[in-house]
């Protein structure tokens, strides 16, 4: 199946005929998917996303985009999937309907594992800009990419933190049972025990809680050096605000789902302190990360997280189409696995799995209301 899975795409991308519609006067459109949770609880998370897709589109239009000889436009349809795994394949398969060029999505882990199948099945390139658990470029999909970091490289990341640097000897760890949330939290435990941590306790919470109460409770009589939480600002915000209300003073870390201003407006003052990881360069170390933040802050305000990769990622499309001389996902999906190109982020190309190549991670504390990247 594995061996069949390139023909049955290539087949499928055929069948579909995934190529630029044109408009009415002699313009051909290139059609760009944009899909994260653009309502709900990680809106905040799934607009800054969607910006960096459109930021890109606008700067490609700007300058003037030629592929295969013809004059083009990107156009971007932006679809939200709640953060939904169900919503998620709804919005997969009406974007592979309407014949998009290719993905930027989903957002989230538990969304762009189940689509991921639907575009492989079409044949349609996507590149996640923030989807980080192992499982999604796992699956053995050609189409399927990603231009941040794996949880296997976070996870041992934060492990080696907190027993090397913070010297946590105990740990607890909460998880929302998220792909993501659970992924990042089995990480970290693994590698915290090999790095000779005890688990006192492993503690589940969903990613629409509020109220952490009775687990934090729970986990003040284990009286751990460190509480992990894997899972996202919406319940990691307001989950330290808790913790610090029942007098936990151990450190708290989280992972990338953590580290965006929300949490720290949704933590308040007891906010400060916390540690999170997230992938890739500090911003202001990314190679294009000055001009991005003018740029992005001009027209959308404050960056949240993940807005220079979807940016990146849409480049990556884009160009492969260029090099490619050709819009057909058939035609540039061999050009994309093999794309090497300089982005806001860092440098940009592909293992054999869709995983970025020399992904860093970098670990943050929130110091005098900023996250704050730590040498
Ligand atoms: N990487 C954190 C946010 C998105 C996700 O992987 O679910």
């Amino acid at each position: 199946m594995t061996m069949l899975r390139p023909l049955l795409a290539a087949m499928a991308a055929i069948l579909l005929c995934s190529c630029a519609k044109q408009k009415p006067g002699s313009e051909f459109v290139v059609r760009i998917g944009s899909v994260a949770p653009l309502t709900g609880p990680q809106s905040h998370l799934g607009k800054d996303n969607d910006n960096g897709v459109r930021l890109a589109a606008d700067e490609i239009n700007a300058s003037g985009l030629v592929i295969g000889g013809k004059k083009m436009s990107v156009e971007v349809l932006s679809e939200d999937d709640q953060a939904d795994p169900r919503t998620a394949t709804i919005v997969a398969q009406k974007l592979v309907d309407e014949g998009v060029n290719g993905i930027v999505g989903h957002f989230n882990s538990g969304t762009s594992i189940p689509a991921s199948r639907i575009y492989s099945d079409a044949g349609i390139p996507q590149i996640s800009p923030s989807a980080t658990a192992t499982t999604y470029t796992g699956q053995g999909f050609e189409t399927t990419f990603r231009v941040v970091t794996n949880d296997r490289q976070q996870g041992e990341a934060l492990a080696k933190f907190a027993t090397d640097t913070l010297h946590a000897r105990t740990v607890a760890i909460i998880d929302d049972r998220t792909a993501y949330g659970q992924g990042i939290a089995d990480e970290f435990e693994k590698d915290a025990k090999a790095g000779g941590a005890a688990l006192v306790a492993h503690e589940f919470t969903s990613d629409h809680a509020t109220d952490f109460t009775a687990i934090l409770t729970s986990i003040k009589g284990k009286n751990p050096d460190l509480v992990f939480y894997g899972g996202m600002d919406a319940q990691a915000g307001p989950m330290m605000k808790q913790m610090r209300n029942l007098g936990m003073k151990m450190a708290f870390l989280g992972a990338d789902g953590s580290k965006s201003p929300e949490f720290i407006k949704l933590a308040g003052t007891a906010a400060e302190g916390a540690y999170a990881s997230a992938p890739g360069l500090p911003l202001e170390k990314m190679p294009g990360g000055k001009a991005f933040v003018e740029k992005f802050t001009a027209k959308y305000g404050k960056i949240q997280l993940y807005s220079p990769y979807s940016f990146d990622a849409t480049m990556a499309l884009v160009n492969a189409m260029k090099q490619a001389g050709s819009v057909d996902p058939a035609r540039y999906l061999p050009v994309l696995s093999r794309i090497r190109m300089d982005g806001v982020t860092g440098p940009i190309s592909f293992d054999r799995k869709g995983d970025i190549l020399h992904g860093a991670v970098t670990l943050y504390q929130v110091r005098n209301g900023s996250w704050t990247a730590l040498p």
